[in-house]
């Protein structure tokens, strides 16, 4: 049996270790030849070390190798140390050449050469803090919810109806019955809303988006919320500007390198769709990048035209051709849908025209009691792209799914 690594030292360990001999861990990165000496940069998950080597030095980029040496400080070193009179042991080298050089300071190759060979891009420094921005989201969404009282649940995926359009869901075979992937959590966080009055999940949703865009994916991860006993939508709004500003906060803590980060106003402003000048049911792209250059990186529109809402939704009262509706622009584009829902089974009943038989299943919940409720879901992978400045949503969608790609 191969030797466990005991007592591996992290890279971001080391400088406590001066003057001792530790063992650590990880892939080659890059090595320095400068006539007597190399220098050898090794990665782990904590950063990188420098490890001095004499030449020659034969093993290549991307080997795995556990290495044993002495700690040494070294001014011009990262870190200020510097691993000496190393010993190396192989545990995996490269079947061939990486095709990307993880050892520059950026990867230079174009979109799709990266999403090609994603396996190995996501080990550059740059692109995995990217991920490291996603976890922290997510870990701010949760710390937020958890600490307002909301708990977390886990929907069925795979469901018997579309949500929110029937145009974009993806079909299945179950069991010879036809069946869908969730286009989002929408039915059953309502539905636990009378079981919790609060909750929130995270998770992969899925739409056959018949367009390659910047802004869409095939399968993203929509962060849901939502809540029992408002009066209105601006109360589900209140959450989402907690949410944002939990996840902005953890992102700082946790992975402030990757990201560009903004305030969070204590009110984030707010218009109604009626004054934004547009004349039409829904906000087009150049819409929303108008209304942030008008209004600031953050915007919520509110009162989107009831012909491009859901059936749940909230009509505006006294004006029913809007809802208590909004979306959350975030530096030019819509990052957050939400609203205030109906709640009375008399309401789902007219707004699905009597064509209740689908929809049984969700409406075993308003028959039997639903408070006022509203929620919203955030694209996680659009949220990270804006902290990022990406172009492209797939550059902060680990492994993207769109209409050309499957793998990797
Ligand atoms: P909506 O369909 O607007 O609302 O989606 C909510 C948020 O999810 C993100 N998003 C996407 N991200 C990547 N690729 C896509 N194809 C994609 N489609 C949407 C956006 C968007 O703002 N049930 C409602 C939410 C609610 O009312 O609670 C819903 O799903 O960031």
């Amino acid at each position: 049996m191969e030797e466990v690594i005991r007592m591996r030292v992290l890279s971001s360990e080391l400088s406590a270790h001066a003057g001792e001999r530790v063992t650590m861990a990880g892939w080659l990165h890059a090595k320095r030849e400068l006539g007597s000496v190399t220098f050898v940069v090794l990665r782990d998950r904590a950063g990188m070390a420098q490890v001095v080597v004499e030449p020659p030095f034969e093993l290549s980029a991307e080997t795995v190798v556990e290495v044993e040496g002495v700690v040494v400080a070294a001014e011009q070193a990262p870190g200020g140390v510097e691993l000496h009179e190393p010993s190396f042991r192989v545990l995996a080298e490269p079947a061939e050449p990486p095709p990307l050089e993880l050892r520059r300071p950026e990867l230079k190759e174009s979109l799709p050469v990266l999403l090609d060979h994603a396996p190995l891009a996501w080990r550059h420094p740059r692109e995995r803090a990217k991920l490291e921005v996603l976890a922290a989201s997510v870990a701010g969404f949760r710390r937020t919810l958890d600490g307002l009282g909301f708990t977390e649940i886990c929907t069925p995926k795979i469901v018997a109806s579309a949500t929110e359009s029937g145009a974009n869901v993806f079909r299945l075979d179950y069991f010879g019955r036809p069946a869908f992937l969730a286009q989002s959590p929408q039915f059953y966080k309502q539905t636990m809303v009378g079981v919790f009055e609060r909750v929130y999940e995270t998770g992969k949703v899925w739409r056959a988006e018949p367009h390659e865009t910047g802004r869409h994916l095939a399968e993203y991860t929509s962060l849901d919320a939502e809540l029992g006993f408002i009066g209105d939508h601006f109360d589900v709004m209140a959450v989402v500007r907690d949410a944002v500003a939990g996840m902005v906060e953890s992102v700082r803590e946790r992975a402030p390198q990757a990201a560009d980060l903004p305030e969070v106003p204590p009110e984030i402003p707010w218009l109604h769709f009626s004054e934004t000048g547009v004349d039409d049911v829904d906000l087009a792209p150049a819409d929303e990048r108008r209304l942030c250059e008008q209004h600031g990186e953050w915007v919520f529109v509110t009162g989107f035209p009831a012909a491009k809402r859901p059936f749940y939704t909230h009509p505006e009262p006294g004006r029913p051709e809007y809802t208590n509706s909004f979306d959350l622009l975030f530096r030019g584009i819509e990052i957050v849908t939400g609203g205030q829902r109906l709640h009375r089974y008399e309401d789902y009943v007219s707004a699905l025209g009597g064509e209740t038989a689908p929809y049984e299943g969700y409406l075993q919940a308003f028959k039997y009691g639903m408070p006022p409720h509203g929620g919203f879901a955030l694209g996680l992978e659009r949220w990270a792209g804006r902290l990022v400045g990406a172009k492209n949503i797939r550059e902060t969608t680990l492994f993207p799914r769109d209409r050309s790609r499957l793998t990797p």
